[in-house]
């Protein structure tokens, strides 16, 4: 592609004319917005190593009381997006968020879809919609837009999960806010929805059409996740042992912005990811190993690190243990590249 004309070639006062009329000439920036072959990525790799975050998160606990905060969260916010911008990927914020045995996040709900990936701690659960979801290492708890949804802790320790919202996108849509609700009556059976899907294929009898059903499933435990990639290892030699999370009814991602699946490394294995457009994230449910980015410099990571990769890049991961096989759960804007037609 050949150089286009510049900003410092158009004369100052037709400059200042166009800015008076709100208008700008495309030229100038035509490159940046469609650079040649490859979008430019903003995302950086890099690893939120848990060890390090922790003891801030405790700190905050410390620092800030539950009334201040209503969620006390630090967000995982790479540095290529601006700190301040509190995007993960383009689409995808993250959020180390912390409650304190006895505390409760009050009940709101807002316009952002979330996932709630548990990385530590017993005894919480999230009431959504009435239904109270446990939460439990691993599992994910959905709260999809503009569903009720607040947080209780009755262990004895600290709780600790990885939010994972499209905060950034319906930011950029504006069209994200939140609402403040009474405390909610637990109206449903405790697990209710994980009980009616609880079997793949199986889904509960209606006696109304089955269309699309929004979030219908909202506990996707992690004991079930794992069971199936080390079920599929056994019948696997050397394929990718990887899993979507899906709606139970449809198929269809769980949310339309973010979709989630997870990975099994078999012990010793170092596996090449499909090249993608979308940027992903990794939260590493056991294990320890290596990630590599475009045969970059490799990050080391280990059990309940998160990561980020820009899209349009080789991914490797390699397992470090010659013995264990090794879990991460991902989270990508894949949903929206199909929707885009641009996947
Ligand atoms: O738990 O509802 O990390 O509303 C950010 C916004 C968590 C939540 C976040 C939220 C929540």
């Amino acid at each position: 592609m050949h150089a286009l004309g510049t900003l410092e070639e158009l004369p100052q006062a037709y400059r200042d004319e166009l800015t008076g009329q709100n208008l700008v000439p495309l030229w100038p920036n035509m490159r940046a917005v469609l650079p040649p072959n490859i979008p430019s990525r903003r995302t950086q790799a890099l690893n939120w190593n848990y060890d390090a975050v922790r003891p801030l998160l405790l700190q905050a606990g410390e620092l800030t009381p539950m009334e201040k905060a209503e969620r006390r969260v630090l967000v995982l916010a790479n540095p290529g997006h601006g700190l301040g911008n509190m995007q993960a990927t383009p689409s995808i914020y993250m959020g180390l968020q912390l409650i304190l045995p006895g505390e409760t996040a009050p009940n709101h709900r807002h316009t952002p879809n979330a996932v709630r990936i548990i990385v530590e701690g017993e005894g919480a659960y999230t009431t959504v919609d009435g239904e109270p979801c446990r939460m439990e290492r691993g599992d994910l708890i959905l709260t999809p837009a503009g569903k009720w949804h607040e947080h209780h802790h009755e262990g004895s320790g600290p709780i600790v999960w990885l939010d994972v919202l499209d905060l950034p996108l319906m930011y950029q849509l504006e069209g994200s806010w939140a609402m403040e609700g009474v405390p909610q009556q637990q109206t449903l059976p405790r697990d209710k929805s994980f009980a009616e899907y609880s079997a793949a294929g199986v889904v509960p009898s209606i006696n109304f059409q089955r269309t699309e059903t929004k979030a219908p499933m909202l506990r996707y435990p992690w004991v079930r996740t794992r069971a199936c990639l080390v079920e599929m290892a056994e019948h696997y030699r050397e394929d990718l042992l990887r899993i979507d999370y899906v709606n139970p009814e449809t198929g269809a991602s769980l949310f339309p912005s973010i979709g989630f699946g997870a990975l099994m490394l078999r012990p010793g294995e170092t596996i090449r990811l499909p090249r993608r457009t979308t940027a992903c994230i990794y939260h590493i449910v056991e294990g320890q190993g290596r990630m590599s980015v475009d045969g970059g410099e490799a990050l080391g990571w280990r059990e309940k690190d998160t990561l980020s990769a820009p899209g349009y890049t080789d991914i490797t991961f390699s397992n470090a243990s010659g013995s264990e096989p090794a879990f991460l759960i991902t989270a990508d804007e894949a949903p929206l590249h199909r929707y885009l037609g641009i996947f």
